[in-house]
């Protein structure tokens, strides 16, 4: 199945804990790298006031059911330092998201896909559109570039 993850981290070493995700999907059985976005530095959306973030996105190939998956994630975000937070989007030393999973569509309370907030964001659509550009989003219909464009320019502070 073709996948593709999200990868945040705006804590600590934010390069190495991504690197250090990315080798560790890379060695997970029924996983294989396919190919990653350039890092992009972005300004953190919602939440408290909190530090830059470095944001990628990883294709995968994998055997590995959505949910084995999701394990293998949560598993990795753990060995990273990440700690359950009772804060929506508080900082993180690593956070890896499901975006999509081939073209399923996928709604569990502990499972979304495609990811709900994929294409609001451009800190997934950018990278996501370097990889992918023709790919059609299995809900909204429309590719991940036809998306990214539609993307508001980012309001500027008015007075
Ligand atoms: N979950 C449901 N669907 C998925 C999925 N497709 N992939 C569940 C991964 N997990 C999924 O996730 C909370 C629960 O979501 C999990 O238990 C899982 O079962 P979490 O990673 O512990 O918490 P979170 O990431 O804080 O929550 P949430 O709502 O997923 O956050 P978002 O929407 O992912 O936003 N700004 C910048 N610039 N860059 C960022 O990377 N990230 C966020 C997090 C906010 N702002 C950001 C960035
Ligand atoms: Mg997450």
């Amino acid at each position: 199945m073709r996948v593709f993850i999200g990868v945040g981290s705006n804590e600590g070493d934010r390069l190495a804990r991504i690197s250090a995700a990315v080798q560790a999907l890379g060695g997970t059985p029924g996983v294989r790298l396919v190919q990653m976005a350039p890092l992009l530095e972005t300004e953190p959306v919602g939440g408290p006031p909190q530090g830059l973030y470095l944001n990628t996105v990883v294709e995968l190939d994998t055997t590995l059911a959505p949910h084995e998956l999701l394990s293998v994630l949560q598993a990795i975000e753990r060995q990273l330092g990440r700690r359950p937070s009772p804060e929506r989007w508080a900082p993180r030393p690593i956070d890896l998201d499901v975006l999509l999973y081939g073209d399923q569509v996928i709604r569990e309370p502990d499972l979304s896909v495609p990811h709900p907030r994929l294409h609001e964001r451009r800190f997934v659509l950018e990278p996501l559109a370097q990889l992918a550009p023709d790919l059609v989003h299995p809900v909204l219909g429309e590719t991940i570039a036809t998306l990214l464009d539609r993307l508001p320019v980012r309001a500027l502070p008015v007075g």
